[in-house]
């Protein structure tokens, strides 16, 4: 692992840490309420993948904007949604991100930027596109981050979006995590051609590919490409190579996978990566364990909070349901 510039590191290594731990803890933590029968739906956890959102994000502001897909508590947790609002919302809550309704798949919070997740597979790119096509309308000097899986990458709307990126010069930043898998299948196996790079070059696309366990390489590549796009050069494409080291659900006993391949990726895991490269850079293990115990204390009581917080109350079943009536059908338009 190799920092970018010498400037802010460690500093800003060490806060990388902590939002990486950050992410872990709550999937962790999220693993286990569902274990207990307090998660209603599914859970997709973003372990061993967190580098790629929490580096991306880091060079990201306030005011800029993601769209995340069904994989995205790790992507909320890095553009600054609030852990115990998330854990509420997973558990159905009042005080969620979604006043409880949404859940794992729902989370958003406009507030910092982050306008959801998504359980349909490319929607978030193409929704992205839209974010992007209405700050260019509205004059508005922020970029838009997409994040999308590799299987994903097979679905006809990465196209659409793609192009409409490119065609409008959008300012937008297309980020392929490759965790290896789409659900139980090895993604490689049903991909024609050479990959996601090729395919977004094709579009004339400038892309690039990263090691997404390498919280500095992300860090540094993002950074750039984040800039460029600021500076008005339209849409990029960061392809980081990772792995999803759980399964693609938290109930996913991964019968699937060679023998042994989880426990060969193991040694590259991000934490385990960026841990290796501040002990080398001289950060105490103590500072580092602290960030850890912080993070799991937080989210505990994150868990506990929502544990206590009430269900939402039922008069607000249909509130926040956008239905703006169908004209033809004697609904309003
Ligand atoms: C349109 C659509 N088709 C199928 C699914 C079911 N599905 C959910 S996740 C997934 C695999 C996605 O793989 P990838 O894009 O690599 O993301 P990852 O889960 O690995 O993060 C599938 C097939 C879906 N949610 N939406
Ligand atoms: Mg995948």
């Amino acid at each position: 692992m190799k920092a970018k510039n010498s400037t802010n590191y460690p500093d800003r290594i060490l806060e990388m840490y902590k939002t990486m731990t950050l992410i872990r803890a709550f999937e962790e933590i999220a693993e286990e309420a569902f274990d207990a029968g307090l998660v209603n739906g599914s859970i997709h956890q973003y372990i061993g993948e967190e580098a790629i959102g929490t580096a991306v994000c880091a060079n990201l502001k306030r005011s800029d904007y993601i769209l995340s897909n069904h994989r995205g508590h790790g992507h909320a947790i890095a553009k600054g949604a609030d852990p115990e609002a998330m854990m509420k919302e997973l558990l159905g809550r009042e005080g969620g991100t979604s006043g409880g309704k949404g859940g794992s798949m729902h989370i958003a919070d406009f507030s910092v930027g982050m306008l959801g997740a998504n359980g349909v597979l490319a929607d978030g790119l193409t929704m992205g596109v839209g974010a992007a096509q209405a700050l260019v309308l509205r004059e508005e000097n922020a970029i838009v981050a997409v994040f999308v899986g590799d299987g994903t990458t097979n679905r006809g709307p990465f196209y659409e979006a793609l192009n409409w990126a490119m065609i409008y010069k959008l300012p937008i930043l297309f980020v392929c995590e490759n965790n290896t898998y789409a659900s139980s299948t090895a993604t490689q196996t049903v991909t024609a051609g050479p990959g996601p790079v090729a395919r977004a070059e094709a579009f004339g696309m400038p892309a690039f590919d990263v090691d997404g366990n390498d919280v500095c390489a992300v860090d540094e590549i993002a950074g750039t490409l984040i800039e460029k796009i600021r500076n008005g050069h339209g849409p990029h494409f960061l392809h980081a190579r990772t792995y999803r080291i759980k399964g693609h659900i938290s109930r996913d006993k991964m019968l699937y996978r060679p023998e042994g391949e989880t426990e060969a990726h193991l040694v590259n895991e991000p934490l385990l990566k960026c841990k290796d490269w501040m002990i080398k850079n001289g950060i105490k293990q103590k500072e580092i364990d602290d960030i850890s115990s912080m993070a799991y204390e937080q989210i505990k009581e994150a868990l506990e909070a929502a544990k206590n917080a009430p269900f939402p109350d039922k008069t607000l079943t249909y509130t926040d349901v956008q239905d703006l009536g169908n004209p033809y059908l004697g609904g309003s338009s």
